[in-house]
């Protein structure tokens, strides 16, 4: 098949879900072009299968805010028309899915039927999609998308509560590639720089934005590591990093926590580490207490949202009221309490990750594809 893939080129979730569904796609012989403003930040082109069309965007001085909706819509119309493609699917519903609904008008006046399958990732539904500057043409966008999925069935019913949608959503789980996991090889280097003195290492990557409750990593940190040495590693970034340095310093803790950045390939961290901490005042399902699970890593995490779906009480890790850091750090200490306890949650946690192994879920986009291509 022919398929373009419109996503956030950056290093949220969407984008990355979008970039490893297609390149799984392009390694099993169908053509995937990506269509966005920047080349996504986990695509290479180095498989003769995958295309990247950049949207160029306006710099004309008249506009203060450039209509990024339409050059995006130009550019499905002319994708779809050069390329022949034969299905688009966009990820994160705005504004991809009213372009797309655009595009697809535009192409039928041409007599080009080109079916349109949107996949809800979060913040566009539960922050973001249902504020009212949003919320018509969310709804409107969803209930004429030829397909609609969400990654998660709490994501499923957020969208019914919050929006008029009256059609099918089909649940379509995100995904991890087990086997890249396995191929990691040796991290006993990096563990070593990140725990110089046999300390336990925590972890937790984001994009630091408010959602992710940022400042509850470093409290619960903070409890734990008076109890066991740990160190605590940070992968990201994003607008409440100025607050987490503040935070840090006035724990004393500065010692005990890098911070790394943004980094594009996080296994080997995650592979170095002993607990993931996602602390998320909302989440859609979690994809980076996932990734964490397919290390080996067990997560303490909030149960918002879409994460009891995805980290199991008491198996993979555990979950905690939001904002509940007492309760966080109690959970994070008893699975560090001792080496068997940890091997345990490790095994559960990697367990767990089988269910969402990409070879179980590729095959429900294949078909949902094939359904709408006739
Ligand atoms: O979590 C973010 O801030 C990024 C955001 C995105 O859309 O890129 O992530 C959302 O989509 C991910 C992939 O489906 C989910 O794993 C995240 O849970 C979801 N984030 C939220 O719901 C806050």
């Amino acid at each position: 098949m022919n398929i373009g893939i419109v996503c956030y080129p950056t290093f949220g979730g969407s984008g990355v879900v979008a970039t490893e569904l297609g390149k799984a796609l392009a390694f099993k012989g169908h053509q995937i072009h990506f269509i966005s403003y920047q080349q996504p930040v986990k695509l290479d082109l180095y498989n003769n299968n995958l295309f990247y069309h950049e949207v160029k965007v306006s710099d004309y001085p008249l506009f203060d805010y450039q209509p990024y909706e339409l050059v995006l819509t130009s550019k499905l119309v002319d994708v779809v028309k050069f390329e022949k493609l034969d299905l688009l699917h966009v990820h994160y519903a705005i504004p991809h899915a009213s372009a797309a609904y655009m595009a697809q008008h535009i192409l039928e006046k041409e007599g080009i039927r080109i079916p349109f399958i949107t996949t809800l990732h979060g913040t566009d539904i539960t922050l973001v999609g249902k504020d009212a500057s949003f919320e018509p043409v969310i709804t409107f966008a969803i209930n004429e998308s030829n397909a609609v999925t969400a990654v998660s069935e709490s994501l499923k019913q957020d969208t019914y509560q919050h929006f008029k949608v009256t059609r099918d959503i089909q649940v379509i789980p995100n995904f991890v590639c087990l086997e890249h996991y396995q191929m990691l090889g040796n991290v006993d280097d990096l563990r070593k720089s990140f725990s110089p003195n046999g300390e336990h290492v925590m972890v937790h990557t984001s994009n630091f934005r408010e959602v992710k409750r940022v400042q509850d990593v470093i409290k619960i940190f903070d409890i734990v590591r008076k109890q066991i040495p740990t160190t605590l590693i940070l992968v990201g970034d994003g607008p409440e990093r100025h607050k987490m340095e503040e935070l840090c310093r006035k724990l004393h803790a500065c010692d005990s926590i890098k911070f790394l950045g943004k980094v594009r390939d996080t296994e080997r961290i995650l592979a170095a580490s002993d607990l993931f901490v996602l602390p998320s005042e909302s989440e859609s399902f979690g994809l980076a207490a996932l990734e964490a699970m397919a290390a080996k890593v067990p997560v303490i995490s909030t149960n918002t949202g879409g994460l009891p779906e995805v980290n199991i009480h008491g198996v993979s890790g555990y979950l905690s009221n939001v904002g509940d850091v007492d309760d966080m750090a109690k959970n994070a200490l008893s699975i560090l309490k001792n080496e068997a306890s940890l091997a345990k949650f490790k095994k559960g946690a990697y367990q767990q990750a089988q269910q969402f192994d990409i070879h179980k879920i590729l095959p429900m986009y294949e078909a949902l594809y094939k359904s709408l291509v006739k």
